[in-house]
C-alpha cells in the first residue's frame, strides 16, 4: 500500500460534518462533489442522527459557551452526514474549502460563503464542519468512526 492510497491508515485525515441544515437543504451531494472536485478521497460516509452526549463531545471546547446548548441542539436537529476525508494536508485543504464561521461574511467560493447564509438562530447555521488541527481530526475521527481507527 503507498500514501497515495486513501485507505491507506498513514495517510492524512480529517473529519467533515454536513451539518443538519445542509442535509435539509439536500446540499448533501453539492457538499460531497466540492470535496471529490478537489481532489480528496471519501474514506467514511455515513448519516447519522446524533446524540446529544456525541455532539457535547464533539464540541468539548465550546463548553460554557452561550451557544454551546443552542448548538447542540441544532446538531441533533435531524440528521448529518460524517465523513472521513483524506489526502495530503487535507486538514488545512478542508478548512481552507469551507470558510469562514459565519455564513455572511464567508468568501464567495468556499462552501459556507456559497450555500451558507444568517437564519437569525441562535446557533450559527453554516453547512459543514472540518476539523482544525491534526489533534482534533485524530479526537473526532476516533468519536464518529471508531471502527476506522487501526490500535497499534
Ligand atoms: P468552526 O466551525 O469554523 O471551527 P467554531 O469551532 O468556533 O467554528 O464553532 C463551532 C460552531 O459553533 C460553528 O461552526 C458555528 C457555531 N458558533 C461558533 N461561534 C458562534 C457564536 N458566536 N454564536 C453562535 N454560534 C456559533
Ligand atoms: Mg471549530
Amino acid at each position: 500500500m503507498t500514501t497515495s492510497d486513501p485507505l491507506d491508515p498513514t495517510a492524512e485525515r480529517t473529519l467533515v460534518l454536513i451539518k443538519p441544515d445542509a442535509y435539509a437543504r439536500g446540499l448533501t451531494g453539492e457538499v460531497l462533489r466540492r470535496i471529490e472536485a478537489k481532489g480528496y478521497r471519501l474514506v467514511g460516509l455515513k448519516t447519522v442522527h446524533a446524540s446529544h452526549d456525541l455532539l457535547a463531545e464533539h464540541y468539548v471546547e465550546h463548553q460554557g459557551q452561550s451557544f454551546f446548548e443552542p448548538l447542540l441542539a441544532f446538531m441533533s436537529s435531524g440528521p448529518l452526514v460524517a465523513v472521513v476525508v483524506g489526502g495530503n494536508r487535507v486538514i488545512e485543504g478542508v478548512r481552507s474549502m469551507m470558510g469562514a464561521t459565519n455564513p455572511t461574511a464567508a468568501a464567495p467560493g468556499t462552501i459556507r460563503g456559497d450555500l451558507g447564509r444568517d437564519w437569525g438562530t441562535a446557533a450559527v447555521e453554516n453547512i459543514v464542519h472540518g476539523s482544525d488541527s491534526a489533534t482534533s481530526a485524530d479526537r473526532e475521527i476516533a468519536l464518529w468512526f471508531p471502527e476506522l481507527v487501526v490500535q497499534d
